[in-house]
């Protein structure tokens, strides 16, 4: 073929290139177009009270108790981030290199200067503070986490303001299927005739309430994170809402449903969403629904490093799943590295690599940054070894597999329906 590589120092050239140059679809993330207000989160303060920060700092924080360090105003807060883990010391976890990155690559003149970051970013509008990022983080597009039962969320839905192309919706149904007994009431007041023990009547009911907010969305996936004891079949609430009303309506509206399974809600209350934890969930529930339900779409990723690899199994399995990115307490790059390596082996590149979860703007630049890096060390591995048995990659092929990786395997996934 033409433009066949041979050289492996040629390989890592055009690898790097080629995975920094291609812009990422980013599957997965909290944070909002500017039409959403305050809910959007960018800056220094907010990347220094990221709820990783948060707990990092309550382990080393001798002057304040966990829940009196988080009730502090955000700026305090922030200053004590600071203090504690990048002056008194190294910013070596991921999260506070990850605040290193972003800073550097957003233009702050000297990252050790706490001041100059925030002046830096002083007076930056949200429309170019979002254009600054996704342009340095190399970001074509977001797919947001919307809740609709989150009031302040709701009510930029119901002005209908101007979307931005960019930023797609994920219909976001945690409480319908974890809490159904406080989610019941929240949507009976929406004028949905529901009741919490769930009659016949109910099913119909959740269908048009997740049909009118897909309308409205025009979400790219349905979404809910799922506890360790997630379980299918199940006769419970969660499993009956499911099969026979989120399922159905997914099948109708050609829509994936994502499930993120692993979630220990609150294992350290005080830390709020810093507080979280990770338990090892039974994917056969995820087995039973992929071969049960051939007609939907499923989105998966796991929490916990032992389901890893079993997902990766499901998936090699069922064509009707797809594994999105290193989640949470995964993203790390060595196990991130790991991950990925097992996930290439076994699928090839039929697989979503990573999505940065970002709850903070500019937190893009460095989960892509430090993404990006270890997707290119594992691609020039693999391409190696196909040199070495005489298979030399054309970099139009290596072009075509990292826009496969970095969301062109996503957007044919969904596309299946
Ligand atoms: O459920 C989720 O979407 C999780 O990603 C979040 O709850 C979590 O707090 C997070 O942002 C992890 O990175
Ligand atoms: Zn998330």
């Amino acid at each position: 073929m033409a433009n066949e590589v041979r050289d492996r120092e040629v390989l890592r050239a055009v690898v790097q290139a080629q995975v920094e140059r291609t812009p990422a679809l980013d599957v997965h993330t909290h944070i909002y177009s500017s039409a959403f207000g305050p809910l959007l989160l960018r800056g220094p303060e907010e990347l220094l009270t990221y709820h990783y920060l948060q707990a990092e700092t309550n382990r080393v924080l001798a002057e304040h108790s966990p829940a009196a360090f988080m009730a502090l105003p955000k700026a305090e807060q922030a200053r004590l981030v600071w203090r504690t883990l990048f002056v008194e010391r190294s910013p070596l976890s991921e999260a506070g290199r990850g605040v290193i990155t972003a800073l550097h690559r957003l233009g702050v003149a000297s990252v050790r200067d706490y001041a100059a970051a925030l002046a830096r970013f002083a007076g930056l509008s949200a429309g170019e503070h979002v254009d600054l990022v996704l342009r340095a983080a190399n970001v074509g597009g977001v797919v947001m986490t919307n809740d609709p039962l989150n009031p302040a969320e709701r009510a930029v839905w119901e002005q209908g303001g101007a979307r931005d192309a960019r930023f797609r919706a994920a219909l976001r149904i945690d409480p319908i299927l974890v809490d159904w007994p406080a989610a019941a009431p929240r949507l009976f007041e929406l004028g949905y005739a529901v009741e919490r023990d769930l009659p016949e009547a109910s099913y119909p009911e959740i269908a048009r309430f997740l049909r009118d907010w897909a309308a409205r969305m025009q979400p790219a996936y349905l979404a809910a994170s799922l506890p360790p004891t997630f379980a299918m079949p199940s006769d419970t609430a969660c499993g009956r809402i499911l099969t026979r009303a989120v399922l159905p309506v997914c099948r109708e509206l050609a829509l994936p449903f994502a499930m993120m399974i692993g979630v220990k809600k609150r294992i350290m209350p005080e830390l709020g969403d810093g507080g979280d934890g990770v338990g090892r969930a039974d994917l056969d529930a995820v087995e039973h629904l992929c071969r049960s339900y051939p007609a939907n779409l499923f989105l998966l990723t796991v929490l916990a490093r032992e389901n890893q690899h079993q997902a990766v199994v499901l998936a090699r399995k069922f064509k009707n799943l797809h594994l999105f990115g290193c989640w949470w307490f995964n993203n790390n790059p060595s196990i991130v590295e790991e991950i990925t390596r097992e996930r290439i082996e076994m699928l090839g590149t039929s697989f979503t690599p990573q999505h940065s979860d970002a709850r903070v703007l500019d937190q893009l630049v460095y989960k892509w940054a430090h993404a990006r890096r270890v997707i290119a060390a594992v691609l020039v591995e693999k391409y190696s070894l196909l040199i070495d048995e005489g298979w030399y990659p054309a970099e139009e092929e290596i072009t075509r597999d990292v826009a496969l990786l970095m969301g062109g395997e996503f957007e044919r996934f969904l596309a299946q329906h």
